[in-house]
């Protein structure tokens, strides 16, 4: 400081120039590095959907409702795929897209109606108009409602961001980037308003919902698995499988166990590779610029 106070105004602005140049190359780097993904050099294997996602998840095969949602949907669907795990994100700069030969397609449900279309299938074939109208409302208060609501004991309340941390293998300075964005994207998106008895409460009411719908059915409108099956089971599985001891793990344990049950039945019957697709609460394996290609999967 005290040379600082030495040097004339010119010597001064270098000074200053330099230290913001120095920061701009820092942050600069510091992104590159975690967070531009480039394209690998592996050619995608032909009439196979390849699953963009982030890594597996810790005690579920994903911490993100809607690679799981798209994955078990594919899986429902009996259609060959191959899951590519990074942080490279859709043109939406979201996480799951696919690929489908020269086809790309971002957000889960463009993928699902895109698919439905291509490999002329439709898993809500059975529904009524009313049943689907249903479905319709059920799928948005789970992605656009009770998700956000998740997202709050994820990101923002000082809780249960060890196993986003140490399964994803996260520097604090990308954990403190993702929480910065979510409280801003929270905020924007309503939640982030309310108090946490407030959130508590929705996430109740949501749950209940949920619950009183499904009551003693196998799947969400009978024996057979839908679409809306997937949806829930994407986000349904973070409370029960991510958040152990946190409120909305004790609420549905409590409150709700059918939706547990509810859980596990799909879990055994489109996942029994289950124990291989969770890495025990451990690191994923996914770095900075790195992917993991699975095994081509056909259900
Ligand atoms: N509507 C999208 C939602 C996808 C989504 O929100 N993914 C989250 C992970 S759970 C994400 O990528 N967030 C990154 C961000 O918002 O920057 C879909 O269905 O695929």
């Amino acid at each position: 400081m005290e040379g600082l106070h030495k040097m004339d105004s010119c010597q001064r602005l270098a000074w200053l120039a330099g230290g913001v140049v120095t920061a701009a190359v820092a942050v600069i780097t510091v992104k590159r590095i975690f967070f531009q993904h480039r394209r690998t050099a592996v050619p995608n294997p032909r009439d196979v959907v390849i699953l963009h996602q982030i890594g597996r998840g810790g005690y579920a095969p994903s911490l993100s409702p809607f690679p799981l949602k798209l994955e078990t949907y594919l899986r429902m669907a009996k259609i060959p795929y191959q899951s590519v795990h990074s942080f490279r994100m859709s043109t939406k700069r979201k996480t799951p897209w696919i690929e489908y030969n020269e086809d790309t397609v971002a957000d889960s449900g463009f993928c699902i109606e895109y698919l439905n279309d291509k490999f002329g299938l439709d898993l809500n074939k059975n529904l009524s108009k009313e049943e689907r109208a249903v479905a319709r409302a059920f799928e948005k208060l789970n992605e656009d409602a009770l998700y956000w609501s998740l997202v709050m004991y994820r990101w923002i309340y000082p809780v249960d961001r060890s196993i986003v941390t140490t399964v994803f293998g996260m520097p604090w300075f990308v954990k403190w980037k993702i929480q910065r964005n979510m409280k801003k994207t929270t905020w924007a998106q309503g939640t982030g308003r309310h108090v946490p008895h407030e959130v508590d409460h929705l996430i109740e009411t949501d749950l209940r919902a949920i619950s009183e719908y499904l009551g003693k059915k196998k799947f969400f409108f009978g024996d057979t698995a839908t679409e809306v099956d997937c949806s829930l089971f994407g986000i349904l599985c973070q409370p029960i499988y991510h958040m152990p001891g946190l409120k909305p793990h004790t609420m549905i344990k409590e409150k709700f166990p059918n939706l547990i049950d509810y859980c596990n039945r799909i879990r055994v019957t489109f996942w029994p590779d289950w124990e291989d697709k969770i890495t025990n609460g451990r690191y994923c394996g996914v770095g900075p610029n790195s992917e993991i290609r699975e095994q081509i999967i056909r259900p």
